[in-house]
């Protein structure tokens, strides 16, 4: 008997098509900053064997993902304009994505280091190559420089430069603040499982994922679209905050995507080795498995969790399999893509907010249907 996964129907082989085309154009535009960020380079006078560690830095780190926060932000842009776009208009919104994902490849090389990964899409995580090391701390803080140079070079005259620049700080910060509260609720040497709560978990998670994962792509696209803030506007009619609605219960439900994956995918599906129960990460599998424990389960938690054994692993897993695990994430799943589906549905479908631009609730549902039942 098939589980509720398997019996999902795949996407239309035409919308499947329609992806991959959206993305293999996105991937192409990628030489265009690559060249600008080396002519850069080199105009400063940098030697040849700098430029060629950037380039490995830069194909190895920024590469080789999913590309969904670039992409959305390019899907954005179209919706709202509710038309194709021109040459230029497809040039920016893809620097944009660029952006984007060089700020997740900043985070994610940073992240590595400070998780002790071992695997990232497929491949040794970057500090972990030869002669590599702590120089990724220096290479993560390039990556994140090379977003302010493309934002410079591309933006510098647009109207909304300084809004752009606003939204990339104000992200960047926030992430930094979820990643300082999951890392400071993980400590290595005192495993502590009453620390943890779902109230914690949703705080880390939103801030270290959503805002950056969810809400930066979809910014961007209204920034670029011309939609106005109301800076002093913190109610509902505010486009932005009506966007974190959505937006911010969407990333919420990808990271629980990611803390299952971490335990229930294996390496070759998600590209990476989970490491959240060795590393005493307040995870959504761990908080749903203490909600629910016998005595005896908890005894095990408590005398397992957040060891560096793979005995004292296995041990956990086992914990998570007799809790239930896999049917509760799927119940857990069923329940977030309706409750964000009637978030969306409950907007109304054109949000006119001056100037004649538009939010269509299409940006949400399009963000939902992205990740609903992904499995890396
Ligand atoms: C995902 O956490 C969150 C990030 C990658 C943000 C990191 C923020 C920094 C300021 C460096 P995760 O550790 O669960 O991701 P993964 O499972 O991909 O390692
Ligand atoms: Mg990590
Ligand atoms: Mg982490
Ligand atoms: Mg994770």
């Amino acid at each position: 008997m098939p589980n509720s996964f398997e019996s999902q129907s795949a996407p239309a082989p035409v919308a499947k098509a329609n992806k991959t085309a959206a993305r293999d154009r996105f991937e192409s535009t990628f030489t265009i900053v690559r060249d600008e960020l080396f002519a850069h380079f080199t105009a400063h006078g940098l030697p040849p064997d700098a430029v060629e560690w950037y380039s490995r830095v830069l194909d190895y780190n920024v590469l080789g993902g999913k590309l969904n926060r670039g992409v959305t932000v390019i899907d954005t842009v179209e919706i709202l304009k509710g038309r194709p776009l021109t040459d230029d208009e497809y040039l920016k919104a893809s620097i944009l994505g660029w952006a984007v994902e060089f700020l997740q490849a900043f985070f994610l090389v940073a992240d590595d280091v400070m998780d002790s990964s071992i695997t990232r899409r497929g491949r040794p995580c970057w500090y972990r190559q030869d002669g590599v090391g702590s120089i990724a701390i220096n290479d993560a803080l390039l990556l994140e420089g090379a977003i302010y140079r493309l934002l410079r070079t591309h933006f510098r005259r647009t109207p909304y430069y300084s809004n752009l620049l606003d939204v990339f700080h104000d992200v960047t910060y926030q992430t930094e603040m979820g990643q300082l509260v999951d890392l400071i609720t993980s400590p290595e040497d005192r495993v502590d499982l009453s620390k943890f709560s779902v109230e914690r978990h949703s705080l880390i998670v939103i801030y270290k994922t959503a805002f950056y994962s969810f809400y930066l792509p979809v910014a961007l696209a209204m920034h670029m679209c011309r939609i106005p803030t109301s800076p002093t506007d913190k109610s509902d009619s505010d486009p932005y905050n009506l966007s974190l609605e959505i937006l911010l219960p969407l990333g919420e439900y990808f990271q629980i995507q990611d803390d299952y994956l971490d335990f229930a995918g294996t390496p070759e599906q998600i590209g990476k080795i989970g490491t959240d129960i060795v590393d005493n990460k307040c995870s959504w599998c761990i908080n749903t498995a203490l909600a629910v424990a016998t005595p005896a389960q908890r005894a095990v938690l408590d005398a397992n969790y957040g060891r560096k054994d793979p005995e004292c692993e296995r041990r956990v897993k086992e914990v998570f399999e007799a809790a239930g695990l896999r049917e509760r994430y799927e119940a857990y799943e069923r329940e977030a893509y309706k409750r964000i589906g009637a978030l969306i549905d409950d907007m109304p479908e054109v949000q006119a907010v001056g100037g004649g631009a538009v939010v269509r609730k299409e940006v949400f549902r399009s963000s939902l249907e992205k990740i609903y039942l992904r499995r890396k």
